[in-house]
């Protein structure tokens, strides 16, 4: 999605913490700056014993063989220590940094995820979302916790390791140290064909979490259709897929150890050669000598992890990809700054003035639609099933736009509307509930989170919902399950009404809300849901004509058009659709 390189796109995320990411290096290397010491410390000790009064330390001045090794001591402690407490330091800044950047990126995505409209969402699958949520965020957190630190200690190694040789003697560089960088550079150059396979790699994690995600949901329907052996062949499928794809990986990155083992085994054989054949010659002091040879050894450890270590990079820039493509999705949903004087919700109504809007690779829906919902009053939606009943809702909650036309209230367009502002406006009953996997009464407190407990309760007794919890054995405290599938649906359908009920928005939206409840219920309901919506613009889909029989008025819509409008009285003079829809359901067979 974007030009730069994921690393370039991942450190100008990281900026606000550039201080902590420049303290926290300098840790690291000076932390591999004294831990290459004590093979300097070793050659001393050697030129101490072997050359006692002519050694290197006797030319700085201190000449009796003795103290030269009480001074290798106090170097050595000193040494030792310093080494200690750096590692200490890069440490705790790394790894608190890798938990911070986590958080951080954690908390931006799902905020920017959360302001997303639903056409995002129906692009997407929620399980690859969760991936990237999770997995691709973790990624990154243990490349940062290791990697970054890895990949700085083995810079200053080679560095370090090859100036020690430099000082030594420069033939000896030439062979042994002189091709490392050259080394790095290329198995860093080879590991970059791993990226496209990592990303290969995350997206198929993305699809099989989707399926898992599906499956798990739709556990009952699986199991109802004894489909439990087909969805595991799914799982199957996918979870091949995600092994073939680390497969394919791994035949590149598996090779890349022993490649650079052989690497390291010329400089080493060059090292002990070479500088063997110097010092018999006299060239070379044995303290030099040994420097070396400890020297060699010491780059043997930290490249042959170098393998392990640009995995770990590719892997995290694979995943940071996936993560920094959906912190720079653009929020397509345009954010007005329109918000209605006191009241004025009330008294507007909604008006639809050519309204064309289809879903995305559908026939038109609505067709210029114009319509207005009158404030105050309620008013019945009917039709039959997937007239564009729920599709008009959408619109007014902006969860879809239309392509063409306004949508007027409180004399602004829906879409100059401030969001927020807007939904809070609106209490909706949705067709499709969703409780949230805590108490009956938090349920019914995501309304309004200020409510105290009395409101919500009165707030259930206006949706009937109150009789039935206090039925319950633990009543208000009773969990209702994810979704919500420890009620039933009808009093699902009546918890989530006292929900709206206790939101109080000027305009209150009941989709098919009380489709799932008896005759009896609906009844009750029927009384509340007028007394509550008397001076509130209501508006009231039902298939059950009885429901909205006493709407001030009612729309009867027809594949995405009003087909007849009136009360209910009129409407059944008409003898069109709703006079018909009436008969069928009141058993009158005329
Ligand atoms: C109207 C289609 C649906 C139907 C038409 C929500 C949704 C609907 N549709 C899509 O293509 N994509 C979508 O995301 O639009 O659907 P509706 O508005 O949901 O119809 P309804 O509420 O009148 O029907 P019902 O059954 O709830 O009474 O063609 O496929
Ligand atoms: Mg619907």
């Amino acid at each position: 999605m974007s030009e730069e390189g994921p690393f370039r796109r991942l450190l100008n995320y990281m900026r606000p913490h550039r201080r902590t990411v420049r303290l926290a290096s300098f840790c690291s290397i000076f932390n591999k700056f004294w831990d290459l010491a004590p093979p300097l410390l070793i050659g001393l000790a050697v030129d101490v014993v072997v050359l006692r009064e002519d050694s290197t330390l006797a030319s700085v001045g201190v000449v009796d063989p003795w103290h030269q090794l009480v001074l290798l001591s106090v170097l050595t402690f000193l040494i030792w220590g310093l080494e200690s407490l750096f590692e200490y330091f890069y440490g705790v800044l790394w790894r608190n940094l890798a938990q911070t950047v986590q958080h951080e990126l954690r908390l931006d995505t799902f905020d920017h995820v959360q302001q997303q409209g639903m056409a995002w969402f129906d692009e997407r699958q929620k399980g690859d979302i969760l991936a990237i949520l999770n997995d691709d965020i973790n990624q990154l957190e243990r490349f940062l916790d290791k990697g970054a630190n890895d990949l700085l200690q083995v810079s200053t190694t080679v560095i370090v390791v090859g100036a020690v040789f430099l000082l030594i003697s420069w033939q000896v560089a030439l062979f042994a140290v002189l091709p490392i960088p050259l080394i790095v550079w290329g198995s860093f150059r080879y590991q970059r064909s791993l990226e496209p396979r990592y990303a290969t790699v995350r997206a198929a994690a993305g699809q099989m979490n989707a399926l898992l995600e599906n499956d798990l949901s739709g556990m009952a329907t699986v199991q109802s259709f004894t489909a439990e052996a087909n969805e595991l062949r799914r799982v199957e499928a996918l979870s091949d897929a995600y092994r073939e794809a680390n497969r394919e990986a791994i035949r590149l990155s598996a090779a890349f150890t022993p490649l650079i083992r052989m690497a390291i085994l010329v400089g080493f054989t060059a090292t002990l050669l070479l500088g063997g054949w110097f010092t018999l010659e006299g060239t070379m002091a044995v303290g030099a000598y040994s420097v070396l040879v400890f020297m060699t050894q010491r780059l043997l450890w930290p490249l042959t992890r170098l393998g392990e270590t640009f995995d770990l990079y590719q892997r995290a820039m694979a995943s940071s990809t996936r993560v920094l493509d959906v912190l720079a999705s653009p929020i397509e949903l345009k954010q007005g700054t329109f918000e209605p004087e006191d009241e004025a919700e009330k008294t507007s109504p909604i008006s639809l003035s050519d309204v064309t809007f289809g879903y995305p690779d559908r026939t038109v829906l609505f067709d210029k639609l114009s319509l207005s919902f009158e404030a105050g009053k309620t008013t019945g939606v009917v039709g039959s099933t997937g007239a564009g009943k729920t599709s008009l809702i959408r619109l007014l909650l902006r969860f879809a736009e239309p392509q063409d036309g306004d949508i007027v209230w409180c004399g602004a367009p829906l879409d100059t509307w401030n969001l927020q502002v807007l939904r809070s406006s609106i209490a909706l009953v949705d067709q499709h509930i969703t409780l949230f996997p805590t108490t009956i009464m938090e349920n019914i407190r995501y309304g309004r989170p200020s409510a105290t407990d009395e409101e919500v309760i009165e707030a259930a007794a206006v949706a009937e919902a109150a009789s039935f919890v206090r039925l319950l054995p633990k009543g208000w405290e009773t969990l209702v399950g994810e979704g919500g599938h420890r009620l039933s649906g009808g009093q699902r359908q009546r918890v989530a009404i006292a929900r709206a009920v206790l939101k109080d928005a000027p305009l209150l939206v009941l989709d098919e809300a009380t489709s799932a409840v008896d005759n009896e219920t609906e009844a009750a309901l029927q009384r509340s849901i007028e007394r509550i919506s008397r001076d509130r613009t209501t508006i009231v889909i039902a298939h059950r004509l009885s429901t909205v029989r006493h709407a001030d008025r009612i729309l009867v819509f027809e594949e995405g058009q009003v087909v007849e409008d009136g009360t209910h009285d009129s409407l059944v003079v008409e003898d069109g659709v709703y006079a018909r829809l009436w008969s069928v359901q009141t058993g009158d067979t005329r």
